[in-house]
C-alpha cells in the first residue's frame, strides 16, 4: 500500500530500529515505547487486521507468534513474562492500519488495561 508507514518500513524506504527479520515479517523497536521492552511484529503483506485475512494468511498469524517467542527468548522476557497486544479498529485502539502486534515487556502490567 502507497501511502502505508509499516509497508515503508518493510520495503526499506523509513528506517527502523530492526531486532527481526525474515521473508514473512519484521520486528522493530516502537518509536513511542511504553514500556522498556517494546517490540512490534509486522507481517510483510499489507493487511489492515486479524479480521482482514483470508486463506493461508492464517498461517501467517501462527508464524508470528513464533517469532514473538523467539525474540521474548532473545530479549529474557520469558522468565518473568511479558504482554503481547493486537489493537484492532478504532474502539481497540489501532492506530496504523496494517496489521501489527506489540510485545511489551520489562515491567510489571496492569490488568484490565484503560
Ligand atoms: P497501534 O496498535 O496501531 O496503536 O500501534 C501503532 C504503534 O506504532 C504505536 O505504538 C506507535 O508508537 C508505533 N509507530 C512506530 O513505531 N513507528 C512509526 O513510524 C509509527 C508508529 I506512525
Amino acid at each position: 500500500m502507497e501511502n502505508c508507514i509499516f509497508c515503508k518500513i518493510v520495503k526499506g524506504e523509513i528506517p527502523c530500529n530492526k531486532v527481526y527479520e525474515d521473508d514473512k515479517v519484521i520486528a522493530f523497536n516502537d518509536i513511542n515505547p511504553e514500556a522498556p521492552v517494546h517490540v512490534l511484529v509486522v507481517p510483510k503483506t499489507h493487511i489492515k487486521s486479524i479480521m482482514d485475512l483470508s486463506g493461508d494468511e492464517h498461517q501467517l498469524i501462527s508464524h508470528v507468534f513464533k517469532v514473538i517467542s523467539e525474540i521474548a527468548k532473545d530479549l529474557k522476557l520469558s522468565e518473568k513474562g511479558f504482554r503481547i497486544v493486537n489493537n484492532i479498529g478504532e474502539d481497540g485502539g489501532q492506530t496504523v492500519p496494517h496489521i501489527h502486534f506489540h510485545i511489551l515487556g520489562g515491567r510489571s502490567m496492569q490488568w484490565p488495561p484503560g
